[in-house]
């Protein structure tokens, strides 16, 4: 046996009958079938202690070497949150104007986005998910972590799904470049900005886009 920090216990839950079992995981699909991003939202609050219970949630990801290369930065404050979406907005009219390829807009055209990002200033919380590329030691060192990027995106789908379980809905955005995110919030050099998600309630009037998903045809390829 390798030597390990981490004793090891047993692993039990409890055992569900195969009847059991399809049930539960067709009403869990067409629960999170449910979920949309919506890019409308209310400023009606939302609690602190929620924010911490859906971000526990996403914490439970796993990650690689159990690192948990994530922070999360927990935005209710309305100076900073007009000042992310000013320079939000000053990065993606770049964007727009002309730093997207053309493709690239084509494919955006139906889901009507652009530079606007009111959302920002508009849902009682933002949420910026961090990633960390290295811990520092004690002593000043680097400690690196493993497959930052797929742990972050775990925690981010995690995150998800605890919102949308909680009532509330989010939106996944990503402003390029984030470098801005890293001065603003001042973060430090072992963390960069994965997502920036405005979290609350949709506004009364939202509206989504009237998508498909693909089906389980194309998005299962079977060996058996
Ligand atoms: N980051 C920009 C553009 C954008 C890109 C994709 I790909 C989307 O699915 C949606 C938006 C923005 O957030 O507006």
């Amino acid at each position: 046996m390798t030597s390990t920090d981490f004793p090891f216990i047993p692993y039990t839950q409890d055992s569900i009958s195969e009847k059991e079992m399809i049930e539960r995981s067709k009403s869990f699909y067409e629960k999170v079938d449910k979920r949309r991003s919506v890019r409308d939202f209310s400023d009606e609050p939302v609690s602190k202690e929620v924010m911490e219970n859906i971000i526990m949630a996403a914490s439970t990801a796993p990650s690689g070497a159990h690192k948990q290369p994530w922070t999360f930065c927990l935005i209710s404050n309305a100076s900073l949150k007009s000042k992310l979406r000013e320079l939000a907005e000053e990065e993606e009219k770049k964007s727009y104007g002309g730093r997207m390829s053309d493709e690239w807009l084509k494919d955006l055209a139906p889901l009507g986005t652009d530079w606007v990002k009111e959302f920002i200033d508009i849902a009682p919380w933002i949420v910026v998910i961090m990633k960390r590329a290295y811990e520092f030691n004690e002593d000043g060192s680097k400690h690196n972590n493993y497959y930052v990027t797929e742990s972050v995106g775990l925690a981010a789908g995690f995150f998800l799904l605890a919102v949308q379980n909680a009532g509330l809905v989010a939106l996944t955005h990503t402003p390029s470049p984030m470098n801005f995110i890293s001065k603003a919030l001042n973060r430090p050099e072992n963390e960069r900005p994965f997502l920036l998600i405005p979290v609350g309630h949709p506004a009364k009037n939202a509206e989504v886009p009237s998508l498909t998903r693909k089906s389980k045809e194309e998005v299962i390829h079977y060996y058996e």
